[in-house]
């Protein structure tokens, strides 16, 4: 018998090659020595109309190759000259507006693509960005959530009051329920804009082959198919003849998730015009300025409630700050208006959302896509609550859980994925008593006073949440055995950084019962996996877990009838173990995986040992017809995964900070996370990702924030100024329990794991310094100084 490495704490297999610099990323990829280099000129202004641009000065530059803008696009194709796909259009999304690949006659925030030049290398290709003239007309900016709403002036206008959607969904009546309660609370609550900062930017670099007409690109993504489809569709190309291929990637985060990004078609275009290959490289300044930003919302909530704590209304109105355009539909707003009743039960629940159009940089979803907006929201009510009635934080959680015996629970709304959302599995109060044990709870109040003795400042904070992961449509896997005996097995989403190599290959040495060495795992090569969807809503360990353990599962059903043939033994007796079948019970009787993928293929050519064992005169174990009648030649199997619907994890996270009576420093004493991911593949993976997810959650509680002016000028676009924490900030340890509740929905009983760290941050610290200072938190994220300036304002001691 073999161990099982699902469950197991497997050490990565990437981690030697990133270590030791042997990553590679789109900048690393070698397409030869006449690779020319892309700079793009983009907007200083955060609204202006284009009167003109002037190309003249930049054309006669020694060694630069071509400087297009909007007219030449337009002059390729009616596709190039169409703006960018609304990716995920909805109904409520009355006006959706996407931006051109080369802006056209307006711009709308500052860093929006106007022209796009290729050069020798990048130093020319950015002097020349510097010669091009553009006169603008500047129009008015309208920089944040409040401005938007006045709509004294619009971003676009043809959008009425800058509101690109509104959406509304319905438990029960909420507005009575609440008018008839026996205890009302309302709450304002705001969360300021952030981003996700991959260390590796956006980056593509394309080839393409005039002999075989075909393009060859690499990106930096989190989806190859969507990209391969967009670029074939917008440059006039089959599908057959691109190929993507994702690398490494230096994180995504969320970002790399929207496509095409404009680089993404304007590198291909002029690869393909040029005949040259063509490489793109984002700095960090584009990065600030022209990826996308997420979690800006104003929140406005009405809670009724029993004396127990208990919810019987909650009505909630947001308005979401989605930047100049809407690529991505309205995935994050959604995700925040039903993921925010996390392990609650609402009895009357309404929610309305604006989505409002601003200029500034576009919203699409970054790692926990809405749902710290919503966990603050949802345990910032919960605390008020307690507050009012004066009882314990845990207890009016308590009061409103789903409790286990009522999964599935369907909520009656519809989730980001146009499906129910019904959760699947769970068991929220074990989950609290977990916590509270880890945070030490009990003991928390004789230590806040034995502090405050000492003049000192401590306060304990909590939060909830649910998450629903691994969203369909689908995935899936081919698994392939070599005629070496190793295994080669391809999914098409991407990987940036989830340890993906190794957890795909514990589930094949599982189900097909090769040594875990013998895997390789690719990810994101279109031409390996053409048929894919892509790495978000932590959907990779359901979703294509899922998927290569069916492939598995089918290639060793495969090698089995083979085997069985071969040994002229009933198949029902095989087992393989270390990638030998053998009789069980028989060790003597066996053949090896090896021999069984040479038996597959029928070979009238010998081109080794092994090769001659299944040509035609052979003897010996392959004198028998190998393949079945209705089986393609080949050790393969090849399979696809497709869910109902979300499956949902959940977890909860609770910190002790300290507060400095003088500076208003924020220190985090000890942080706590109890966690359900359903059945883990690699504990030791899924706890790296909460620690990640963590340190990120902490950046955006803490430290992050896009600084706008009025102007719409973002002031800290640099790492100077934006403010990520360091491994100074990060708690050493932070203490995890796991708690295991399978999902019924695939056959592993995964939940996934990839962003859970990041959702009750922003609710957590609130809670905690609110707890330290003694006066109400509403705005986060909350930095020393703002921490300073409420303390003069509210005047508070503790
Ligand atoms: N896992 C597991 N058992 C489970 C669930 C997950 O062992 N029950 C493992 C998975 O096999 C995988 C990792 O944990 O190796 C995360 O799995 P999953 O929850 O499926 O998430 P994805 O792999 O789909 O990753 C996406 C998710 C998202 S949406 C963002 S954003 C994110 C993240 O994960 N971006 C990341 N984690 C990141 N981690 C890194 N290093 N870099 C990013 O860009």
């Amino acid at each position: 018998m073999t161990t099982k490495l699902m469950g197991q704490k497997v050490q990565r297999v990437e981690d030697q090659r990133f270590l030791r610099g042997q990553g590679r990323y789109v900048d690393d990829i070698a397409v030869g020595r006449d690779v020319l280099h892309a700079a793009v000129l983009r907007s200083p202004h955060a609204h202006a109309r284009i009167l003109d641009i002037d190309v003249s000065d930049v054309l006669d530059v020694d060694g630069v190759h071509a400087v297009y803008t909007y007219d030449d696009l337009a002059a390729f194709s009616t596709a190039m000259a169409e703006p960018l796909p609304l990716l995920i259009p909805h109904p409520a999304l009355t006006h959706g507006r996407t931006q051109y690949t080369l802006a056209k006659d307006e711009v709308n925030y500052v860093g929006e693509a106007i022209a796009f030049v290729v050069a020798e290398d990048r130093y020319l290709a950015e002097d020349a960005v510097g010669r091009i003239r553009v006169e603008y007309e500047l129009l008015p900016a309208v920089v944040g959530v409040d401005a938007a709403r006045a709509a004294e002036h619009l971003v676009h206008d043809d959008v009425p009051g800058n509101v690109g959607a509104r959406m509304e969904q319905n438990i029960g009546d909420a507005p009575t329920a609440i008018a008839t309660a026996p205890h009302r609370l309302e709450l304002d609550l705001t969360i300021e804009r952030s981003a996700c900062m991959p260390l590796e930017g956006r980056g593509t670099v394309a080839r393409w082959e005039p002999d075989l007409n075909r393009l060859q690109m690499w990106t930096s993504t989190q989806t190859s198919t969507g990209v391969r489809a967009a670029v074939a569709l917008k440059l006039g190309l089959d599908l057959g003849q691109v190929d993507v291929i994702t690398p490494d990637v230096g994180g995504g985060f969320g970002v790399k998730i929207n496509h095409p990004w404009p680089e993404e078609l304007l590198v291909p275009f002029a690869a393909r015009a040029l005949g040259r290959p063509v490489k793109f490289t984002e700095d960090r300044r584009e990065h600030f300025i022209s990826s996308a930003h997420e979690r800006g919302q104003v929140q406005h909530i009405e809670v009724g409630f029993d004396d127990d704590g208990r919810l019987l209304g909650l009505n909630v109105e947001f308005w979401h700050d989605h930047g100049a355009y809407t690529p991505y539909g309205l995935i994050v707003p959604i995700i925040t208006s039903t993921q925010l009743l996390g392990p609650y039960k609402p009895q009357n629940y309404r929610v309305v959302f604006e989505s409002l159009y601003t200029n500034t940089v576009i919203v699409t979803p970054y790692r926990g896509a809405g749902r710290p907006q919503g966990c603050y929201a949802m345990e910032r009510t919960m605390d008020a609550i307690a507050k009012y009635l004066g009882k314990d934080r845990t207890e009016v959680r308590a009061a409103n859980f789903i409790q286990p015996d009522e999964f599935p629970y369907d909520h009656g709304l519809i989730f980001q994925d146009g499906r129910a959302l019904e959760y699947d599995s769970g068991d929220y109060p074990a989950l609290l008593e977990k916590l509270k044990k880890l945070i030490g709870w009990e003991q928390f109040p004789a230590f806040q006073k034995e502090m405050a003795a000492q003049g000192r400042r401590v306060g304990l904070g909590l939060a909830c949440y649910v998450e629903g992961t691994g969203v369909g449509p689908y995935e899936g896997a081919h698994v392939h055995i070599e005629t070496t005996g190793k295994v080669k097995v391809a999914t098409g989403l991407t990987t940036q950084g989830q340890g993906h190599a190794t957890v795909f290959a514990q589930l094949v040495a599982d189900e097909l019962g090769v040594k875990f060495d013998d895997v390789e795992v690719v990810t994101g090569d279109t031409r390996r996996m053409p048929y894919a969807v892509g790495t978000y809503a932590s959907r990779a360990a359901v979703m294509s877990g899922s998927a290569i353990h069916l492939a598995a599962k089918r290639a060793k059903e495969k090698a089995l009838r083979i085997a069985a043939e071969a040994l002229e033994v009933d198949v029902r007796d095989l087992e393989i173990v270390d990638g030998v079948v053998s009789v069980k019970g028989s060790p003597g009787s066996s053949i090896d995986l090896a021999t069984v993928s040479v038996l597959s293929n029928p070979l009238r050519y010998a081109f080794d040992e092994a090769s001659k064992a299944a040509t035609q005169f052979s003897v010996g174990d392959a004198r028998k017809p190998p393949v079945a009648e209705d089986e393609e030649p080949g050790l393969e199997g090849k399979d696809f995964y497709s869910p109902p619907h979300a499956t949902f994890a959940a977890g909860m996270h609770a910190a002790i900070v300290e507060t400095d009576p003088d500076t208003a420093e924020i220190t985090i004493v000890k942080y706590a996370v109890v966690h359900d991911c359903g059945h883990m593949i690699n504990p030791m993976i899924v706890e790296g990702q909460i620690h990640g997810g963590v340190a990120q959650g902490i950046g955006g509680a803490l430290y992050e924030r896009m600084a706008y002016d009025e102007s719409g000028q973002l002031l800290n676009a640099s790492f100077m100024d934006f403010l990520m924490p360091y491994v100074t900030e990060i708690p050493d340890d932070i203490d995890i329990d796991h708690l295991e509740t399978p999902s019924p929905l695939n056959p592993l009983g995964i939940k996934g794991a990839g962003e859970a760290g990041v959702i009750p941050a922003a609710a957590v610290f609130a809670a905690a310094i609110e707890d330290a200072e003694g006066f109400p938190i509403t705005a986060m994220p909350l930095s020393p100084s703002d921490l300073f300036a409420l303390r003069e304002t509210r005047g508070a001691t503790p």
